[in-house]
């Protein structure tokens, strides 16, 4: 009987260090600039403006330059999973637990084409939805340039 309790016990503590893999989690920037600092002549950016990260990592929006925040397309997110806004001109950290893509825009600036994607984990399992979403304008465009960037990524 008490072997069999060790036993049992030995699985609770492996099972406890499973669930607390977020210590080996990453974490990872994204810039909000006025410019795009690989291309002076892009405005209004998220730098990287596609990130794949795995499930469970966090992603920090830095409010490099004024004036730009991150809100979630709620249009544009996995199922299961919660919108996010941030506050104009500051930080925020957002840690993904729902695998899935994320289409995500500065609330002032989207129509100027500053829009991400974020891709978590099995990003795929709502990409091509993400891919349908209507967009318009120039987040339109930019949103066409980072599908071609994710699909180059196989
Ligand atoms: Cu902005």
């Amino acid at each position: 009987m008490l072997r069999k309790i060790l036993a049992v016990s030995a699985i609770a503590v492996i099972a406890s260090a499973v669930s607390f893999s977020s210590v080996w989690a990453a974490t990872y920037e994204v810039l909000m600039y006025n410019k795009n600092p690989d291309n002076k002549k892009e405005r209004m950016v998220f730098y990287p403006a596609v990130l794949k990260i795995e499930l469970g990592d966090t992603v920090k929006f830095i409010s490099a330059d004024k004036g730009h925040n991150s809100q979630s397309d709620k249009k544009a997110i996995p199922e299961g999973a919660e919108n996010w806004k941030s506050k104009i001109s500051k930080d925020y950290e957002i840690t993904y637990t729902v695998d899935g893509t994320y289409g995500y825009f500065c609330t002032p600036h989207r129509g100027l084409g500053m829009v991400g994607l974020i891709l978590v984990g099995d990003y795929k399992v709502n990409y091509e939805d993400v891919k349908a979403t209507k967009q318009k304008s120039k987040a339109k465009k930019v949103y066409e340039k980072l599908y071609a960037e994710v699909d180059a990524m196989e």
